[in-house]
């Protein structure tokens, strides 16, 4: 197959990596560059770093976007609209779109912009980091979903086999909302929290983060049932007591845009459950809070 991927950030160039093992890979990036290198170090099944690989991809060729079986959208959520804009003219309304990215909200938009393509989401909980511009490690293994989100996209499971058989483990879930809807809950307890108190994920198991933590589970666990997906502030606090175990040593990726002064995912984390709260005439004060923190930081650094 003939893949285009959208954004070279470690998440683009981890899938990149992963695909180019058994397609052909091509890369649309907000520079002009016809080709482009990184060093990619894979991550062993028995977790134990193997041996870099260098690669060398093709990029921002119209015609190889035109002839794309399928494009990835890897940007971050508040660049979607304009990563859209930017491939609209080459594409081919027949062609799968797959966005993926944490938080949510960008849905709407990607609809809009996009009546005819077959439109997926997906959310991963694979990791990886650049140590370097042009160095991406894959640094954990997780669970990808993919799932449709318009009736074109449907019958498209054949996709989450192709994304499974080069970064496993990826499943096809018939409602994709559920598991978007736990990772963003996942991202509401530890980004936030990490990056105003510039930490890594393992401090939020400290007794002074408790609270917090609870806090916003409450407020999202409220959230989720009145969207239909029945949880409960414990069982939150409990997946994300799990994650913040499983990646302790990490820094969130809302901690790493703040300390290099990025824009942040917050209007699609945090923001997206308080947009909701308006909606459904939910209090959110706790995620209120924490969103106009973020945002003062952002604006302090800007
Ligand atoms: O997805 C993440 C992120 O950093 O954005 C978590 C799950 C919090 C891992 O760091």
């Amino acid at each position: 197959m003939q893949f285009t991927i959208v954004g070279a950030g470690s998440i683009g160039c981890l899938w990149a990596a992963s695909l180019a093992k058994v397609h052909s890979v091509h890369l649309w990036t907000r520079d002009t560059q016809l080709h482009r290198e990184f060093t990619f170090t894979p991550l062993d099944r028995k977790t134990i770093t193997v041996a870099p690989t260098q690669l060398k991809l093709p990029s921002n060729q119209a015609l190889r976007l035109q002839q794309s079986d399928c494009v990835l959208i890897t940007v971050k959520a508040f660049q979607v609209a304009q990563a859209i804009e930017a491939i609209q003219p080459w594409l081919a309304p027949s062609t799968p779109i797959v966005i993926m990215h944490n938080g949510m909200g960008s849905q709407a938009v990607a609809l809009q912009k996009l009546p005819h393509n077959p439109i997926l989401y997906a959310t991963t909980s694979q990791a990886a980091f650049k140590p370097q511009p042009d160095h991406v490690q894959h640094t954990g293994i997780g669970q990808t979903w993919l799932g449709a989100i318009n009736p074109a996209a449907q019958h498209l499971h054949n996709l989450a086999d192709e994304f499974n058989n080069v970064l496993a483990p990826c499943q096809w879930h018939q409602d994709i909302q559920q598991p978007l809807w736990q990772k963003l809950a996942i991202n509401c307890a530890i980004n936030p929290l990490t990056a105003l108190h510039q930490c890594k994920n393992g401090e939020l198991t400290q007794q002074k983060y408790q609270t917090a933590l609870m806090n916003i589970c409450q407020e999202v666990a409220e959230i989720m049932c009145a969207e239909g997906y029945l949880t409960t502030a414990e069982t939150l606090k409990e997946q994300a007591d799990q994650v913040i175990q499983a990646t302790a040593n990490n820094f969130s990726s809302m901690n790493q845009d703040v300390c290099h002064h990025r824009q942040t995912e917050i209007d699609y984390i945090t923001g997206h459950i308080v947009r909701c709260g308006q909606h459904y005439n939910i209090r959110t004060p706790f995620n209120a809070q924490l969103w106009q923190q973020i945002k003062t930081m952002e604006q302090k650094a800007s």
